[in-house]
């Protein structure tokens, strides 16, 4: 018995080691979901992406970009270090893509991301997709096949056969740009890196009590009173400059703005709809951090306004989806408002939880009657007695165990749990010495990340279908330009490729850390190379000695 396990063990351990170091796997990151390769080696120089039918702008354009990423691209694996070129068996003749839909350019949960891509060892590779969508993903994993050594280009381990399709349809980064300013240039950076990832959705946290950056065409003063400096501002080009430059990628743009709470900074234009605005010192009696300021529950101008900017940003964001917020409100700091106070008084049927329940409902209701699909955070539904349309999407964050929850009430859930996929801090809370709490440990690992499972203790099929999304958060409180690309990067490939290609590979295997590790130290590399600063993993030195 001892010895058959024993075996049993040491069989296994070798299957892991050869899946490792077996030269056979190229590094594409996130892994496809279904990969064959032979033992042949293709010359690579010339690579050049054509269009079967050049009918689409889109397509047009991603073909445009990835012929220049190929073309200035040197991309050699570290592993690749200090080997001599391969002996080749027969030459790339370029990329040819077929589009089956390539009129249908709407870009919506229901995108079609798959794609085959066969590579020959001699001739003309392939690449079939029935979206422009999915030919971006495509060519994406066809960039990552090229790799040079010694002055050549090669496709390795040729032929190559990919069958490819996302796991999760929403595979998102939260950006949060109201507690520091990101200019646009640093966020069009990003989603070229989440392009290098496959990822979709680009969650847009723009506003806070710490400021409004964003241009109103409505309220001119939430930007010119809210924003941080007249060059700390996201004017109306600007947004459709990154909306444009994500669609480009196959990148949605989900904008948040988030109401009744963390909206001090509308205070600074409007103190006459605002409860508990800048309590000092016991801020923490009234918001989760300072300065404390909510949207008053009590006054229908409160509840106008906030149908108001829904209505407002509805034109300038197209994408179906909006996401009201709704997260961390204070019921103390409706409590004491004297404002509240004297209107429950003359209105002794209602409550300060009917108010807020008043609140969600009147502007879910706005965000239906636009013909959008409100998003928010899991508060709105566990934690008031609001009850949200079904076709709310519902952001999961407090409690890893909050996505199973939520799935089980038939909601559809977008996993985000801050124990796994928050971000933020790169040191100490700064709040720990002024209110002795702590959100910043422990440091999330890239490990951790990738160990994460959304799908964790969820087993009915029609549950699992109801986990729509991961999205990893970067509350910026300790974030800004100087450390943005490190900070997100490698760490949200991690969570990119479990949302991609899942936790477990199509012979039912559980991938681990140690067996993705170099794959995604070379990812790490390939970025650097596209001008992304992302955070070195391991030393070079020790791949050397590996090999
Ligand atoms: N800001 C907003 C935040 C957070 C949330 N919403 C947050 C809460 C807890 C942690 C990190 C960030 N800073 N608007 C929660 C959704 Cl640990």
């Amino acid at each position: 018995m001892y010895i058959i396990k024993s075996i049993k063990h040491m069989r296994s351990a070798i299957v892991v080691v050869l899946g490792m170091l077996s030269p056979a796997m190229a590094s594409i990151w996130p892994i496809p979901f279904v990969y064959t390769n032979g033992t042949s080696n293709t010359a690579a120089n010339n690579a050049q992406i054509t269009a079967r039918s050049p009918t689409s702008p889109i397509l047009d354009a991603a073909i445009r970009r990835y012929n220049e990423l190929i073309e200035y691209e040197s991309f050699t694996p570290p592993t690749d270090y200090n080997k001599r070129p391969p002996a080749t068996d027969g030459s790339l003749a370029g990329l040819s893509v077929l589009v089956i839909d390539d009129d249908d350019e709407t870009l919506s949960l229901d995108t079609d991301e798959s794609y085959t891509l066969d590579i020959p060892t001699d001739g003309m590779a392939k690449l079939k997709a029935s979206s422009v969508y999915g030919a971006m993903r495509g060519m994406e994993t066809y960039s990552q096949l090229l790799v040079f050594n010694g002055g050549s280009r090669f496709i390795k381990s040729t032929p190559i056969h990919i069958e490819d399709k996302p796991m999760l349809k929403h595979r998102g980064l939260l950006l949060d740009t109201a507690r520091n300013y990101y200019p646009v240039g640093d966020i069009l950076r990003t989603l070229d890196a989440m392009s290098f990832n496959k990822m979709n959705i680009f969650h847009w946290h723009i506003v806070d009590s710490q400021s409004w950056p964003v241009e109103s065409k409505t309220f001119p003063d939430l930007q010119s009173k809210g924003a941080y400096a007249t060059n700390m501002q996201y004017s109306y080009k600007d947004v459709q400059e990154i909306i444009n430059y994500a669609r480009l990628r196959g990148i949605r743009v989900i904008p948040e703005f988030d109401m009744p709470g963390h909206t001090y900074a509308v205070g600074l234009s409007k103190p006459e709809i605002m409860s508990c605005l800048n309590k000092q010192p016991s801020w923490d009696n009234f918001a989760p951090e300072p300065p404390s300021g909510q949207l008053n529950i009590a006054k229908p101008a409160a509840r106008d306004f906030a149908i108001d900017i829904v209505s407002e940003y509805v034109r300038l964001f197209p994408d179906n989806v909006f996401h009201l917020g709704g997260d961390e409100v204070n019921r103390n700091c409706w409590k004491e408002d004297p404002d509240v106070r004297a209107y429950l008084g003359a209105n002794p049927e209602e409550t300060v939880e009917s108010l807020l329940v008043d609140f969600y409902d009147k502007l879910h209701g706005a965000v239906e009657s636009l013909n959008r699909t409100g998003m928010t955070w899991e508060e709105t539904l566990f934690h008031s007695n609001y009850v949200p349309p079904k076709n709310t999407i519902i952001q999961s964050w407090i409690d890893e165990a909050s996505i199973p929850k939520t799935v089980a009430k038939g909601y559809r859930s977008i996993a985000s749990p801050a124990s796994a996929y928050y971000l933020d801090c790169g040191h100490g809370s700064w709040l720990s010495n002024v209110a002795g709490t702590s959100w910043c440990d422990p440091f999330k690992t890239w490990m951790h990340i990738y160990n994460f499972d959304p799908m964790a203790n969820i087993t009915s099929a029609k549950e699992r279908k109801l986990v729509i999304g991961a999205e990893v958060a970067l509350w910026s409180e300790q974030s800004d330009p100087t450390v943005l690309d490190a900070r997100l990067w490698p760490r949200t490939a991690a969570m990119a490729e479990t949302a991609w290609s899942g936790k477990t590979d199509s012979r039912g295997h559980v991938r681990t850390t140690k067996e993705v590790a170099q794959r995604l130290h070379n990812q790490r590399f390939r970025m650097v190379g596209r001008g992304i600063m992302a955070e070195p993993l391991q030393p070079l030195w020790l791949l050397r000695r590996n090999l």
